[in-house]
Formats: structure tokens, C-alpha cells, sequence
């Protein structure tokens, strides 16, 4: 399509859909115009590519999370549709401006940080890949909460994003699937001598897909993201005739639980999730039956992969569709399921791994229960007499009246794996040992990636133009050959253009600053990032103590040579997680103090920006010059903010946690300010027993003077909040070792200011962050899930013939 063509078009189209003309036509309309040109066009290749799928039979691998985080969909989809610039030309010929269409869609918010952002970025690149794979998730009637501040308070208000309708879904009826919940099973034996269950009082309800076009980049392929949302089945609308007995069955699908780690174990969110697995495992075979073939193959052509342990049941579901519903023997079934499935943890900490009651769930899927059990058993029985008796024990999956889904998930799978190489390791040293010791060969590390398409040259459209200009754009479709930038080096044009793009992007988040939060920042300072859920782990803290330490030296010394800095932060606390907002409070205050007292010359600045989501990220990272990954090493799984930061030119300061030793790795250790215990350090700490804070606090002055400001009013209006900081670093003895990094960490920070004001010297290394960020595309990552786990093959060559049929 050509930009004439495309004008007649969606001229035709706002006549047919709105009755309208250009001028007359609100963003909403021009932006669903707009929608539906783009979903008419693909939609062509996404039915061509399922039938490819099915018609070459391709083993195809199926993703279920519990969270997706695409953002907004409409600039992507243009991006990958090769129409990005063309639209955007055509559009402003017509008096229309690209980006106010795309503020009109809400920002999809179906998960809540990492992960659900991990299994987007995971979506755009194994269709960019040309892999046969999808996505299979829960549509919530609402995302993740919108984050306000009422005096320094974070408040949580609905995020309504279906309001306006989603055009990039469709609801697929005919593909409904039936989920049951609830009541009592007993096995009987049929006609055939075979046992079956027979299901008594429970309930079913209906689950309705609707589906939404994953969109490869300019490779015409189109992979499906699937989401199940719950619905009354007509035949039984006469069950549910009240409105509490109806809310809850659409409770199923209503709301996103908030909290990114410990779900403090509620039948809602196991319903939730028995609902999506069972949903999408049925909809898999269902699939699997038409194409004719028998069981015994099933693992050569469908893999499915357990994000995190909230699909583990997917292992129980499976194998009761085969034993229950397809007759199969166990045995056979269970060789079977474990080929098929494969799973990746992502934290180690321990309130997060998934364990739930036994007559909880017995009361939601009772059938499953049994099934669980069984399995349970049987991996007793295999072990005892081979493996230590203890060892048995720690590692089963019922224990103490409680299921461990991870432990089912490690069992019921071939393949386990951790996010970045240190996170690997330790899953295999500490957190998931015995399991290691059982099963050596299905452990692997897959270090995570991001969508560097999004990240870069959506988000960052100043700096993808002088990469365009410099190297050529084969980096566009190949992350890697960012690569060649390393050749510019000492090249000072290609230094100041970079710079100068760096600073178009930082007037612009200036600009947004100054309208939505009212503060004036100059550009010239130092933009220091720190935008991640707000977790005592990742030590939004250690961030906050140093900026009052400046604070304090500044007051002290108004001359002292450091350069401005504007401290940015973005995070959103579980709304039940009470120490963080305590955090959030604190920082909020630490601004109104810092941001207004005159006598510091604006030398430091405090903006926490509300609602961090993905669009906010895209705002804010392109204009970073300093990247905060300061988690207590061992505690970030991985984080994927600093893989983002880094490719936008942004310098880390780290701990050596996490993906942090990968991009420290990939830059040298002069383009990185590392600091901080190492994970060696800490365990040798949690062994010793040897950590004493209170002693941190009393014998060092500037902890003293940094921490007392919490409590004695020099920080304003935190009198709760502050002692309750205090008292987790003192009398609770500091936990993540705040106070036991926090010198190491002032002294990062001052290496920052000084390499700052080298301005040559820090327009290198911000250079050579971005060239060495192409190894953290997640085009990468998945291309070795699709190896070394789901055993996919790219489907290219196919496709390319219907591309060049077509043009
Ligand atoms: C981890 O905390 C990692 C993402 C994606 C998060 C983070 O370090 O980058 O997963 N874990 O792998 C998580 O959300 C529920 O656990």
C-alpha cells in the first residue's frame, strides 16, 4: 500500500464507519479508522500464517503467563507492518498528527512488571523470528491499577482499558471451550473395564477466547496472543440468577491480581488460574485432534511452556484430558507431558514460589487435586530406594498439607530454566538443589531480552536516525550488527550526534515533567534513573539515602563541585504492601523538601513520575544518562529496565546482580560503575549470621546524620513512615543490606558525577552501552527457547515466497 492509496482508503473508511470526514472526526475515530485498515490488512497473514502452521504441520509452542504487558500496540504494529513512516506521512498530509492518534489508545496493562513485559517482548520477537508461537493468557476486564499520589500517597484508582473497546482483538465464539470448577469426582468404572470420573455438584463455565494478531517485523507472519475471558453458558443461565451467584463466575476474569510476587494464597487467583490453563490446554488438543494424528507424537508438534509457576497446572490438565478423556494409560501420558512441557522460574525469593492448601484446591478443582496426588505418588515411589529419603521429601510436591507448584512444574517438565546466568546458577547451587541433584540435565539458563525494535527505534526515534545515518539499518531487523557503531568510537561526529539526540530527548521528557508534575529541570543535568516496581529488594532506599546524603553535603557546602542531577523514579507498590508505600511516601517528601529549598541552586532535583507503565518507560528511558540496577546481588532474577537503559546509551550503576554481570560483561568494566557485596558475599553473611546494622548506624556519622532525617522532621510529614524505615534498616536489622552497600554505592555515585564531567570520555561510554546491547535482543533469547526447548523451527522461507508472491 502506498501513501495515495492509503489516504482513498481511510478517507472510504471514516465514511463507512463513521459517517464522517477528516476534519469533523475526534482522535478516538481517526485512531479506530486507522485500526481497522491495519487489522484488515494483516489479517490476511495471520490466516495465512495458521494455515502454513497447520498445513506443514509445524510444531508450534504455546506461552502461558498469567500476564501480558504489550503497551500500546498501534505504533508497534506499524513498525512491523513496514508503514510506520509512510502512515505517519500520509496522516499529516491529511491535517493529522501520528501521535495524537496513538495517545488515544490505552496502554494494555495486563500484568504488572517483568514478567508480563518479558512475555510481550517474548511475543513480538517469536513472531519477528518467524517461530510458530503463541501466547495464551487471561483477558481482564481490568489491567494493572492507575497510580495516583494524594499528598505524597500512592492511591490506586481502576484501570478501565476496555472502555472504548480494543480494536486489535477478536472475540472468537465458535472457539469457546467449557471449564468445570468445583463439587466432588469419584472414579467408577465404565463399560470398557476402563476407570473414569464421574463429576458431581460442581459448575462449568464458558471461556471465549479472543484473539490479537502478534505481528512479525516485515516478515508477514502473524502468530496469535490468545486471551480467555469468562462468560455464562446460555444452557446454564438459569443456574445463576442472582447477581452475587453471577459476579462470581465474572469475578474469573475481572481484575489483575496487583502484586508481582506473593499472592497470599486466594481461591480467586487459583480459580484464575486453573480457568486460563485449563481454557488453553483444551483449545491445544482440541487443535492437536483435528490434525489427525495419534498421541504418541504429541510432543513433536506442540510445546507448552509455564511462565513462572502460575500455569504449573497445566501439567495436571494435560494429563487429565489424556488419561480422563482420551484414555490413555498414565504411564504413556506422563512420558508424554513431560516432553511437552518446559517451565522458567523467575525469582528466587521464597514468598513467591506458589504453594496452595490442599483443601483449597480441592475445593476449586477437585479433579486436579487427585491428579496432583497421584503424580505425587508416584515420584515418591519411583525415588524412595534410589534417592536419600530427605531428599524425597524436600522435593515432592505435597508436603505439610500443601501442593508446591513449582515442584509439579519441575517434575512435570523437561526443561527448567533461569533468567540470566547468575540467576541459573544459583536456581542450581541453592534455591532449586535438590531438584538439580534429581534432574542435572533439565536444568538451563536463557538470560532474558527485550523487544529492541520498541526500545529503540519507537521509543527513541532521535538516536535510531543517527544509527540509521552512521551504520547503515540492518540493525533494524538484526539487533547484533549494532555492533557496528563500536567502529565510531573516536569518531566525534557520530559522539555529538548521539549527545545532541540524547538531549532533543531529555528537553522532551523536561517538557513533561514541567506539565505534569509543575517541576522545572534543566537538561543539562544528569538524568538519573530508577523505574522498576517498588520492592525493598531493588532498594528504591539505597537510592533515596544517598540523594539526602547530597542533600546534606550540599548544605554543608554549596560549592561543592557536583554536577546537577535530576533523580527520576517510577515504580508502583502492591496495594497491600505497606512497607513500599511507606517508601513511595518517603520520596515524596524527600522532592517537596529538596525541590524547593533554594539555598541547593537546583543542583538536585527529585521527580517521581506517577503510573509507571510501558508508555511512561518509553518516555523516560530514551532520555537517561544514568541507569539505577541497585537490587541486593542474588535478588534480582534478572531485570529487563537495565537491558532498556543500556541500548538507549544510558551508564549502570550496579550490584553485581541479576543480568547487570551479562551487561557488564558485554561493556568492559569501565563503562559501568559496579559496586556492592556479591552474591558470595551475602550468603556468606546469611551463614555467618554477622550482620549487624545497628552497628553501621551508631559508629558511622554520615548513616547516622542520613537516617535521623527520617525521624526528626528534616524530611516533612514521614513521621509513621520514616520510623518504620528506620526500624527496617535498625531494629530489624536491615534485610538487604542497605546500610552495609550504602558507602560503596556514594562512592559509584561520585565516579558517576566525575566521568560526567569528562564529557568526550562519557559520550563514549554511553556509546559503547549501545553498541554492546544487541546481544540482550530478545530476538536472541527466544531464538534459543526455540533450540534448546521448544524444539521450533523458524517458518522463513515459506513466507518470503508469499511476500514476493504478493508485491
Ligand atoms: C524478576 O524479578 C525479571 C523478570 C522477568 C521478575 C525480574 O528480575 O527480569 O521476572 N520476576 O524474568 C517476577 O516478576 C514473579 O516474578
Amino acid at each position: 500500500m502506498d501513501k495515495k492509496e492509503f489516504k482513498q482508503q481511510f478517507k472510504k473508511r471514516l465514511a463507512e464507519k463513521f459517517a464522517m470526514e477528516v476534519k469533523d472526526a475526534s482522535a478516538t475515530e481517526l485512531y479506530q479508522t486507522l485500526g481497522s485498515i491495519m487489522t484488515a490488512h494483516y489479517s490476511q497473514d495471520w490466516r495465512q500464517t495458521w494455515q502454513d502452521y497447520r498445513d506443514q504441520q509445524q510444531k508450534q509452542a504455546y506461552y502461558f503467563s498469567i500476564e501480558f504487558l504489550p503497551g500500546k500496540m498501534l505504533k508497534s504494529n506499524l513498525l512491523n507492518m513496514g508503514w510506520l513512516e509512510m502512515i505517519e506521512e500520509a496522516l499529516q498530509e491529511m491535517g493529522i498528527s501520528l501521535d495524537e492518534l496513538a495517545e488515544v489508545e490505552p496502554d494494555m496493562a495486563l500484568g504488572n512488571g517483568g514478567l508480563g513485559r518479558l512475555a510481550s517482548c517474548f511475543m513480538d520477537s517469536i513472531a519477528s523470528c518467524g517461530l510458530p508461537g503463541n501466547g495464551n493468557g487471561i483477558r481482564y476486564e481490568y489491567g494493572l491499577f492507575k497510580q495516583r499520589f494524594v499528598d505524597g500517597y500512592q492511591v490506586e484508582l481502576p484501570d478501565e482499558w476496555l472502555q472504548k473497546g480494543n480494536i486489535w482483538e477478536i472475540r472468537k465464539e465458535s472457539k469457546a471451550v467449557d471449564v468445570h470448577f468445583g463439587g466432588n469426582v469419584y472414579l467408577q468404572e465404565d463399560a470398557n473395564g476402563l476407570l473414569k470420573p464421574v463429576y458431581e455438584n460442581g459448575y462449568t463455565v464458558r471461556a471465549v477466547p479472543y484473539d490479537t494478531g502478534m505481528v512479525g517485523y516485515q516478515n508477514n507472519i502473524v502468530n496469535t496472543m490468545r486471551l480467555w475471558s469468562v462468560e455464562i453458558p446460555a444452557e446454564e443461565e438459569d443456574r445463576y440468577r442472582s447477581i452475587e451467584d453471577r459476579r462470581m463466575i465474572e469475578d474469573l476474569t475481572s481484575v489483575l491480581y496487583p502484586d508481582d510476587s506473593n499472592e497470599a494464597g486466594r481461591k480467586l487467583r487459583l480459580s484464575q488460574e486453573y480457568f486460563f490453563v485449563s481454557a488453553g490446554v483444551q483449545s491445544i488438543l482440541r487443535y492437536y485432534k483435528q490434525l489427525g494424528f495419534s498421541y504418541d507424537q504429541i510432543n513433536q508438534y506442540i510445546a507448552i511452556h509455564i511462565n513462572d509457576t502460575h500455569p504449573a497446572m497445566c501439567v495436571a490438565e494435560f494429563m487429565r484430558l489424556l488419561v480422563d478423556e482420551e484414555g490413555l494409560p498414565w504411564e504413556k501420558a506422563w512420558n508424554l507431558t513431560v516432553k511437552v512441557m518446559s517451565y522458567t522460574n523467575h525469582t528466587i525469593m521464597a514468598e513467591a514460589l506458589e504453594k496452595w492448601s490442599i483443601p483449597m484446591m480441592k475445593e476449586v478443582c477437585p479433579r486436579i487435586y487427585q491428579i496432583i496426588e497421584e503424580i505425587d505418588r508416584r515420584f515418591v515411589n519411583e525415588m524412595t530406594g534410589v534417592q536419600p529419603a530427605d531428599l524425597v521429601e524436600r522435593t515432592r510436591i505435597i508436603q505439610h498439607g500443601q501442593i508446591h507448584m513449582a515442584h509439579l512444574a519441575i517434575i512435570g517438565s523437561h526443561s527448567t530454566n533461569g533468567v540470566a546466568k547468575l540467576h541459573s546458577d544459583l536456581l542450581k547451587s541453592v534455591v532449586l538443589h535438590d531438584f538439580y541433584v534429581l534432574y542435572p540435565t533439565r536444568f538451563n539458563n536463557k538470560t532474558n531480552g527485550i523487544a529492541q525494535r520498541r526500545w529503540s527505534q519507537l521509543a527513541n526515534r532521535s538516536m535510531t536516525k543517527v544509527l540509521n545515518d552512521t551504520i547503515g539499518n540492518s540493525w533494524n531487523s538484526d539487533p547484533k550488527d549494532i555492533r557496528l557503531l563500536l567502529n565510531y568510537v573516536e569518531d566525534d561526529q557520530v559522539l555529538d550526534a548521539l549527545a545532541d539526540a540524547k538531549h532533543e530527548n531529555k528537553v522532551k521528557l523536561a517538557e513533561y515533567i514541567k506539565r505534569v508534575k509543575g517541576i522545572e529541570v534543566s537538561p543539562e543535568a544528569i538524568f538519573d534513573v530508577q523505574i522498576k516496581r517498588l520492592h525493598a529488594y531493588k532498594r528504591q532506599l539505597l537510592n533515596l539515602l544517598h540523594i539526602v546524603k547530597l542533600y546534606f553535603d550540599l548544605k554543608e557546602n554549596p560549592n561543592l563541585p557536583i554536577h546537577p542531577r535530576v533523580f527520576i523514579f517510577g515504580a508502583k507498590a502492591a496495594p497491600s504492601y505497606h512497607y513500599a508505600k511507606s517508601v513511595i511516601k518517603a520520596i515524596n517528601e524527600a522532592a517537596n523538601l529538596i525541590n524547593n529549598d533554594k539555598s541547593i541552586n537546583d543542583k538536585l532535583k527529585i521527580v517521581f513520575l506517577e503510573n509507571y507503565n510501558v508508555t511512561l518507560a518509553e518516555r523516560i528511558i530514551p532520555a537517561a544518562d544514568v541507569s539505577e540496577q541497585i537490587s541486593l546481588a542474588s535478588k534480582e532474577a534478572s531485570g529487563t529496565s537495565n537491558m532498556k537503559l543500556m541500548l538507549n546509551g544510558a551508564v549502570t550503576v550496579a550490584t553485581l546482580d541479576g543480568a547487570n554481570i551479562e551487561i557488564r560483561d558485554a561493556v568492559g568494566d569501565e563503562n559501568i560503575a559496579i559496586f556492592g557485596l556479591t552474591e558470595t558475599e551475602v550468603y556468606r553473611y546469611y551463614q555467618e549470621h554477622n550482620y549487624n546494622s545497628a552497628e553501621l548506624y551508631h559508629n558511622d556519622p554520615v548513616i547516622h546524620k542520613v537516617l535521623n532525617a527520617f525521624v526528626d522532621g528534616t524530611i516533612p510529614n514521614i513521621a509513621v513512615e520514616g520510623q518504620e524505615i528506620l526500624d527496617s534498616l535498625i531494629k530489624y536489622n536491615d534485610e538487604f543490606f542497605v546500610l552495609r552497600d550504602f558507602a560503596a554505592y556514594c562512592d559509584a555515585q561520585e565516579s558517576i558525577n566525575e566521568a560526567y564531567q569528562d564529557r568526550r570520555r562519557w559520550k563514549q561510554i554511553s556509546l559503547l552501552n549501545i553498541a554492546n546491547a544487541g546481544r540482550f535482543s530478545s530476538d536472541e533469547t527466544v531464538k534459543r527457547y526455540a533450540e534448546d526447548i521448544w524444539q521450533i523451527e523458524p517458518v522463513f522461507a515459506h513466507n518470503s515466497e508469499r511476500g514476493a508472491n504478493q508485491h
